[in-house]
């Protein structure tokens, strides 16, 4: 009898991990291992953990309210990937930027309705990125996404989070994912409060040293003179 809880209580305890485990970030690329038909992970994957709360949003579009992080992208890339998880739960990521509010607020259990967008500004270089420039600078939307089937469910079972995946259109300049500044909007699929720990990912399937991910404008300038 004894036995039996020991290994019902184990299959719980998994079952639980399981329920926010992140597979590889594959990128559109795809190759065939066996019978099986995969898509490539990416090669640099940069994790951010933030904390988004009533009050703190950034801006307020068609009654939604929108949180943005700001990203740098260094060099041309080929393909980027964007995805994101709300909450944070017990989901394992190495070496991920951790955002002050996530740290106070890491055992929250709240979490919120992901919907994601990937967009580019018009500054394309360090020299450009100054604080005047960025508050005044124009936004084309690249890609959008509310829920993604390839993503881990939230606490009540259900497919909300999102996941994009964009590639370059070298044809057209505004499409074209050159080096300079991106922003990932998120807010929550209905209009109202967004509350809650998250996780977002920025994948490439090339090498990216030097991305830098970071809610505030100010440390971004800051990291990029450094
Ligand atoms: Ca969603």
């Amino acid at each position: 009898m004894k036995k039996v809880t020991i290994m019902l209580l184990a299959l719980a305890s998994i079952c639980q991990l399981n329920a926010q485990k992140l597979s590889k970030f594959g990128g559109l690329t795809e190759t065939k291992v066996g019978p099986k038909t995969i898509k490539v992970p990416y090669l640099n994957v940069t994790t951010y953990l933030g904390y988004a709360a009533q009050g703190n949003e950034d801006e307020v579009k068609d009654g939604k309210k929108y949180y943005y992080l700001y990203l740098w992208i260094p060099a041309v890339a080929p393909e980027l990937g964007v995805r994101m998880m709300s909450p944070v739960g017990n989901a394992k990521v190495k070496k991920a930027i951790e955002s002050d509010e996530f740290v106070e607020n890491k055992n929250s259990t709240a979490y919120f309705d992901t919907y994601i967008t990937l967009e580019r500004s018009d500054i394309k270089n360090k020299k450009g990125a100054t604080l005047e420039n960025i508050q005044k600078a124009n936004w084309n939307t690249l890609a959008r996404n509310d829920d993604s089937g390839e993503m881990p469910t939230n606490p009540g079972g259900r497919n909300y989070n999102s996941l994009l995946r964009y590639k370059s259109q070298i044809s057209d300049p505004t499409k074209a994912l050159t080096a300079g500044l991106y922003r990932i909007g998120f807010t929550t699929y209905k209009t109202g409060e967004v509350e809650g720990t998250f996780l977002a990912q920025i994948g490439a399937p090339i090498k990216l040293p030097g991305v830098i991910v970071t809610k505030d404008i100010t440390k971004l300038i800051e990291q990029l003179n450094q």
